[in-house]
């Protein structure tokens, strides 16, 4: 494996003419490990309430937007067709949602338990949530927990993430992995980092012991305090998806669809990564993140439209026992 110093991958950051190559070893190594196939999960935002105010962020408390909140049913009946539609994972995505810490996530944990039953892989990406809950979590047999630190500069993350805790943060993470989830951890890109915070968070995810590590274009929100800022041009998120394939040969790495829609995913795939993710069913009402409406009505966020890319790159959708046996691996 090629061990690159914090050094390397600024260098990497920083130097274009060095991408070409970088990208070609990303996808060998990614080829070495998974073969030809490409995992897809279906994503699931089933409350868009939230009661904290990250500057970034649409759904964000202050926001004067139309918001929604899921019936277990209205989850449940949408995760039966992304499943049968051929998804390999379920993420159970929503903002802190005061009501579901009011109920303990009673609501939450059952259906988490209601899909493992039918034996599907589940990620929850709730926010900083208690130890208890995390109990929970796992009990009800939760694979993943998805909680993206969004940048490892302290100073930064106070301006992204109000009012929130950096420690309390990492240290949930740290707690989901010791009650034997995998985690999730992820940054966002263009939000004033430079290449040196970039590298810092790679190595950081690599010390939490992260299964799936991501990177995300910031993608300007209205009615934000980020709103009138610029997103970036995306060749520092593919070169960040290359270098996280090289340093971490074994891990999940997404292409969101949430960024640029379905156009984006073939760049991002070349890059390295080996998960499409925010693959969202049209006319559910469900929304994505960065992108909330891009692509879904119109069925361009589905597994068959990814899978056809996929195909035409000369690579397929894993199916559900490959993806199992993997993450069994992990674990
Ligand atoms: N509410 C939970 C949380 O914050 O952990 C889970 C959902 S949250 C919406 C998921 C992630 O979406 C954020 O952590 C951030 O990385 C990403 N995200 C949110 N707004 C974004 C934006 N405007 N551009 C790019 N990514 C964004
Ligand atoms: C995605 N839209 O995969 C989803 C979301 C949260 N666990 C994931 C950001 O891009
Ligand atoms: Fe809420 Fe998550 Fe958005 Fe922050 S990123 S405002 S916690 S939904």
């Amino acid at each position: 494996m090629l061990q690159l110093t914090k050094d390397d991958i600024i260098n990497y950051l920083k130097n274009d003419e060095l991408t070409d190559e970088l990208f070609k070893m990303a996808r060998e190594t990614r080829k070495r490990i998974f073969g030809d196939k490409i995992f897809l999960y279906g994503f699931v935002y089933f409350s868009t309430w939230c009661r904290n105010n990250c500057s970034f962020c649409y759904y964000r408390r202050d926001n004067d937007i139309e918001r929604y909140r899921k019936s277990k049913e209205e989850v449940l009946d949408i995760a039966d067709r992304l499943v049968a539609s051929g998804v390999n994972l379920i993420d159970l995505t929503m903002g802190e949602d005061a009501q579901y810490h009011a109920e303990d996530f009673e609501t939450a944990v059952s259906i988490i338990r209601e899909i493992k039953k039918q034996g599907v892989p589940v990620m929850v990406s709730p926010g900083v949530v208690g130890k208890k809950v995390i109990d929970r979590f796992a009990e009800a047999g939760a694979d993943f927990y998805a909680l993206y630190q969004e940048t490892y500069n302290r100073e930064l993350f106070k301006k992204l993430r109000i009012a929130q805790d950096f420690d309390e943060r990492l240290e949930c993470k740290k707690y989901a992995k010791q009650k034997g989830l995998l985690i999730e951890d992820g940054i966002l890109v263009g939000i004033g980092e430079n290449e040196e915070d970039i590298a810092e968070a790679l190595l950081q995810m690599g010390n939490i012991g992260a299964s799936q590590v991501r990177a995300m274009s910031f993608v300007p929100q209205d009615g934000t305090p980020m709103e009138e800022f610029k997103t970036p041009k995306r060749d520092m998120e593919f070169k960040i998806i290359a270098l996280m394939r090289l340093l971490y040969p074994k891990v999940l790495i997404p292409a969101s669809l949430d960024v640029d829609g379905i156009l984006g995913l073939e760049k991002r795939v070349d890059a390295g990564a080996n998960v499409v993710t925010s693959i969202i069913p049209p006319k559910t009402g469900l929304m994505g993140v960065a992108q909330g409406t891009m692509d879904v009505d119109e069925g361009g966020r589905t597994f068959k439209e990814a899978t056809a890319i996929l195909e035409k790159m000369g690579l397929r959708a894993a199916t559900k026992e490959e993806y199992k046996s993997y993450i069994g691996g992990l674990k």
